[in-house]
């Protein structure tokens, strides 16, 4: 094996994300740009000398050149061992378990998640930790470091391999494995759940439809769900992973999985309807008529994981990120655990997970998770909805309405605004931050402001600290208003805008925007967003 050295020059836009690095799928592809990452990415480890590495990715357009330049560079740096899925397929949950299940000491992921696919779309990539997690602050910190340091990078000259054959090849030393992608996540799912009592309730007739969004679940829910567990063959539909995902942007919600909501909606509904994202970490939950936010999902499937085998004996504690509605704390409270507000991002979750502090984890960008692994996993989700229905006899909506019947309602609702101006958009930021200390007494839109602050979190593990998380306004009578930035498009700034009204009464028959009005009059007369930013509505609203 002959190793090249290739000279190289600097990157200044290979800051990391709230994911890792996700731009522009020929920004990737330009020379060097994917292989200083990776040098950088190794730097920041230590190297990759004697180690072991997970590797795959959702199947995006460049997943397979970008696999090879991966193996060839581990091969450079002198890996022991290498972990690939069959066809360079892993989803991000499967990959965080097969560094767990394997000891490895991490994995690159290759996805933007759900950002659409293709040459003239997005490509991402990540590195997760040897606990299976997205990498710490504090690595992504070095990994930036090592980008804006970088002069050359070491890359192993040699023929391509095959990634198709299950079973095992090398490049000089380095072992490399080629594996099947669901069979070690299949057991796992398999350790976790009641999957007898939930063969009965789909042999008992109950009806559902997956909506794999042409990404990288579909065989995993081909296998699990209709092979294992006997749904209906067709229940699994557009389940073939493809370059482009049929041209879609394969994020679940109401917007982009509008054909199975329309179903949902329809008298033709099934029993329940779910998606998954891109990576497969992402999830929605559909009951027939009803849509379950993501944040009431984390709540429900909190206050009802005990039914379940893997949590029978209670959980420690819930996590939700900042954004993510209050559903959850009540439920905390009922159960008498901690309830952890955290920034954005699923790395945020790893210490508390690690640390036994908390079983149950979620966020509103639809991800659902728990200590199983250490990312959000969406047919994880749909498992425990499944388990749960059949351990409660009761439909998705009769669930939904004992939920809020017990703790009360959080309205929800996110709004994007997409590809705004970044000077624009941080100058609107700075608008918000200039007024948090006037704000507390002022009434806009009929509410009054009890609070307003900066989110700023302080790791209870390890102490870490994280500032600017986001901009949040209290109101008087359970309202409540965020603002920030999304840390995973590729394109200017995408200001989310999070709306939340708590509402405890016997009917609940009100529509979310109704309910919600108030609160987003009022947050875009503080915030001026739409004289700011030049926008009068949002892009998506889910
Ligand atoms: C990533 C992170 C999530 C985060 C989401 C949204 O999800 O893993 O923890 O909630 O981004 O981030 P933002 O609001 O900054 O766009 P994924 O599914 O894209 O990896």
């Amino acid at each position: 094996m002959t190793i090249k050295t290739i000279s190289t020059t600097i990157f200044n836009d290979q800051k990391p994300g709230t994911s890792g690095l996700r731009k522009k799928t020929r920004t990737f592809m330009g020379p060097h740009y994917l292989e200083n990452y990776v040098s950088a990415t190794f730097t920041a480890i230590g190297g990759g000398a004697g180690k072991c590495f997970v590797l795959g990715g959702d199947g995006r357009f460049f997943n397979r050149p970008a696999i090879q330049t991966i193996l060839k560079m581990a091969a450079a740096q002198g890996a022991a061992r290498i972990i690939v899925g069959q066809g360079g397929l892993l989803s991000t949950p499967a990959a965080s378990h097969l560094i767990r299940l394997n000891g490895a000491d991490g994995g690159f992921i290759l996805s933007a998640s759900h950002n659409p696919g293709g040459i003239d779309a997005d490509f991402g990539l990540k590195f997760n930790a040897a606990n299976g997690g997205p990498a710490s602050e504090a690595l992504t910190a070095r990994i930036h470091d090592a980008t804006l340091a970088i002069k050359s990078y070491d890359i192993a000259e040699v023929d391509d391999i095959n990634l198709d054959t299950v079973g095992q090849t090398r490049i000089g030393t380095m072992v490399i494995d080629v594996v099947d992608p669901v069979a070690d996540y299949s057991d796992l799912m398999a350790s976790l759940f009641d999957f007898d009592a939930i063969r009965a309730l789909f042999a008992g007739g109950f009806t559902m439809r997956f909506d794999a969004m042409h990404a990288v679940t579909g065989p995993y829910a081909h296998a699990i769900l209709e092979d294992t567990l006997g749904a209906a063959k067709g229940t699994v539909v557009n389940g073939v992973p493809s370059e482009d995902f049929g041209k879609g942007h394969p994020d679940p919600n109401p917007i982009w999985a509008k054909e199975l909501m329309d179903l949902m909606m329809s008298e033709a509904a099934p029993d329940m309807g779910a998606a998954s994202d891109g990576d497969g970490d992402r999830n929605m939950i559909v009951g027939k008529g009803t849509y379950i936010t993501p944040s009431d999902s984390l709540a429900m499937l909190a206050a009802n994981a005990h039914l379940v085998p893997a949590y029978k004996n209670g959980i420690a504690g819930i996590a939700r990120s900042m954004p993510t509605s209050a559903a959850a704390d009540r439920v905390a409270e009922a159960l008498g655990i901690p309830c952890f507000e955290t920034p954005t991002g699923w790395k945020f979750f790893g210490t508390l997970l690690d640390a036994g502090r908390v079983t149950i984890c979620g966020e509103e960008s639809a991800g659902t998770g728990s200590h199983h692994v250490r990312e959000k996993d969406g047919l994880w989700a749909v498992l425990l909805w499944l388990n749960i229905l059949a351990a409660r006899g009761k439909s998705v909506a009769e669930i939904q309405a004992d939920h809020w019947q017990r703790f009360g309602r959080n309205y929800y609702a996110r709004h994007d605004y997409e590809a705004v101006e970044s000077a624009r958009a941080d100058n609107m930021m700075a608008h918000l931050r200039a007024q948090l200390d006037s704000l507390p007494g002022q009434r806009f839109a009929g509410l009054n402001v009890t609070r307003a602050d900066d989110f700023a979190y302080t790791d209870p593990v390890d102490g870490a600290t994280s500032a600017a998380q986001g901009i949040r306004l209290f109101f008087e009578g359970g309202a409540r208003a965020v603002f920030r930035l999304s840390g995973t498009g590729t394109e200017g700034a995408t200001v989310r805008l999070y709306l939340e009204q708590f509402v405890k009464q016997s009917d609940y028959a009100a529509p979310v925007e109704q309910v919600l009005e108030a609160v987003r009059a009022a947050a875009l007369e503080i915030s001026d967003l739409p004289n700011l930013t030049g926008r009068s509505r949002p892009d998506v609203e889910t």
